[in-house]
């Protein structure tokens, strides 16, 4: 079948359509679908009729292409993953019990495309880089569809390189030189804190786990290209390069859950970095993959009707080529 490609907006994501699962084991299919992620800033779709039935092996083979598929990750997740593979479900599919058999978090459905744009006041959509708090941040991550919506549950991308051209020369040199500290128990704590249940870390496991420094703008080690990077709930303070953090500062935030003022300097970007012209809207059909590359976009999810309808998401992550991490 014939392939059509679309750009998502301008030259920030692209879609092919018309892909078989035979497709995924060509190489020159792979090597140029590569290629167009790595020109249309970080975001490939892939669409075809008969992906809805991939297999797990399929789709992390499929994965293998844009980077190393994390392995780890799954324990105590066992029954929130597709067993046997490093893939695990995001969405409200039960077992027959009743049990949630995936990861759920509800957030607010998109009234309109207005919606999309960051609303500092209900802080919604919690557009976010994925996990800068751990030392090796993943690259990247693949999403599968296997059940959708017919109405909501989109996930949204922001493309971060081209929001940061757009700033003003001052504001770009002032970010230059900042660090985002993301802290793993600041993360937990302010979870915890509108949903009870969420566990916060003991002394030990806070320990354990020390604050992950990012650049503010990061240079994408392939091409070179600076994006803005390193905000998440888990980012606590934003610091001059090389600062260190004052430790009771570093505890208010772990432990009591709140941002240091520091951080709205880049909260106070996200109503620009998120609109119209740096922002796509994916609406999922089963057998959709789209690979993403997090250190060049933020993404959001949006919401959905929990009780109508069901949702059903795979998804691995990705980290560098081992030759890329050893020569870190
Ligand atoms: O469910 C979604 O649309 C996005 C979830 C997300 O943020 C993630 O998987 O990292
Ligand atoms: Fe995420």
């Amino acid at each position: 079948m014939e392939h059509r490609q679309s750009g998502l907006n301008g030259d920030f994501g692209i879609m092919i359509e018309g892909v078989s699962r035979r497709d995924l084991d060509d190489p020159d299919f792979q090597h140029h679908a590569f290629d167009l992620w790595t020109r249309h800033g970080g975001l490939l779709a892939i669409r075809g009729d008969d992906l809805a039935a991939l297999s797990p092996a399929a789709l992390v083979a499929w994965s293998e292409v844009f980077g190393a598929v994390e392995q780890e990750g799954m324990t105590g997740r066992e029954n929130m993953s597709v067993p046997g593979y490093p893939i695990l479900k995001i969405g409200n599919v039960r077992d027959a019990a009743g049990n949630l058999k995936a990861s759920l978090a509800r957030v607010p459905e998109l009234a309109s495309d207005d919606d999309i744009r960051y609303n500092p006041e209900t802080r919604r959509p919690v557009w976010h880089t994925d996990s800068t708090f751990r030392k090796h941040p993943p690259i990247g991550s693949v999403f599968h569809c296997r059940l959708a919506p017919d109405r909501g549950g989109e996930t949204l991308f922001a493309d971060m390189r081209r929001a940061y051209a757009a700033l003003d020369a001052p504001t770009r040199a002032k970010l230059a030189n900042l660090e985002a500290v993301c802290s793993l128990a600041h993360h937990d704590k302010k979870i915890s804190l509108y949903s009870p249940d969420y566990p916060v870390l003991t002394a030990e496991q806070r320990a354990a786990n020390p604050p992950n420094r990012v650049p503010v703008v990061l240079e994408h080690p392939n091409s070179g290209a600076p994006a803005l990077y390193g905000l998440n709930s888990s980012t606590c303070a934003v610091l001059p390069r090389g600062e260190a953090i004052a430790q009771e500062v570093l505890d208010h935030c772990d432990l009591v859950g709140e941002e240091h003022q520091s951080v709205d300097l880049l909260r106070d970007l996200l109503p620009f970095i998120t609109g119209p012209d740096f922002t796509v809207k994916w609406a999922w059909r089963p057998g959709d993959v789209v690979v993403w590359d997090n250190r060049c976009t933020l993404h959001a999810a949006t919401g959905y009707d929990y009780e109508r309808y069901l949702r059903e998401m795979w998804r691995l992550t990705l980290h560098a080529p081992k030759q890329a991490r050893a020569a870190e």
